[in-house]
């Protein structure tokens, strides 16, 4: 998929200011700096349409990028940013869960987790969040670049054992820097779009 007039519409911090257009949303949750707003970056060959530093300040918002009035692309905050109070945490992980659990626009979560790395306590939470949503879920393995290429598939494999033991979600790498894992998740996207 191309699109051609990528924007960022707005950073809401709270229901209210949440876009009107009824348009799918596809959401990107994971820890932070995971590659949560490179992702999005490199979907649509942006360099910084995305803000791509954690700024702690900004942890509250959620940011809209509208892709030609087909979709958003929602970036959540990340959990577990170590500078942050347990606190600061939690209510983060509030308004993460406000949010999934209450959008009805949400087509498809995209779970960023680190290849190079077991999935942490607050991936496994996330994880069972998702599950009891409902909500379709797509599990990417990302900076898959930093791990032998021989090496991707199987790591991908038994990160999915750990994550998703019923091995029911689709888990695919993926790399911000390796750019050679985009076509197949455009094509999960556009399928949930
Ligand atoms: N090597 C490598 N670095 C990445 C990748 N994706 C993101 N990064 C880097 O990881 C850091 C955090 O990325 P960012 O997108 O801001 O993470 P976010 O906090 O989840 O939005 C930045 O320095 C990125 O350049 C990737 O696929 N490979
Ligand atoms: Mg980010």
């Amino acid at each position: 998929m191309f699109i051609k007039n990528p924007k960022f519409e707005i950073s809401a911090v709270g229901p209210n200011q949440y876009p009107t257009l009824g348009i799918p949303e596809i959401v990107l949750v994971g820890k932070s700096n995971v590659g949560k707003s490179s992702f999005i970056n490199t979907m649509i060959h942006r360099k910084k349409l995305a803000r791509t530093s954690s700024e702690p300040g900004k942890t509250r918002q959620i940011n809209f990028y509208n892709m030609d009035n087909l979709f958003y692309f929602v970036d959540l905050p990340g959990y577990g940013y170590s500078k942050m109070s347990k606190k600061e945490q939690e209510q983060v992980g509030k308004f993460i869960e406000q949010y999934l659990f209450s959008r009805k626009e949400i087509s498809l979560i995209v779970f960023l987790i680190d290849i190079r790395h077991e999935p942490t306590q607050n991936d496994k939470l996330m994880y069972h969040y998702i599950i009891s949503s409902g909500l379709p879920c797509l599990i990417l393995a990302n900076k898959a670049d930093k791990i032998a290429k021989t090496k991707v598939l199987d790591t991908v494999k038994t990160l999915q054992k750990q994550l998703n033991p019923l091995g029911d979600l689709t888990t695919l790498p993926f790399s911000s820097e390796r750019k050679i894992y985009e076509d197949d998740v455009w094509k999960f996207i556009e399928h949930y779009i």
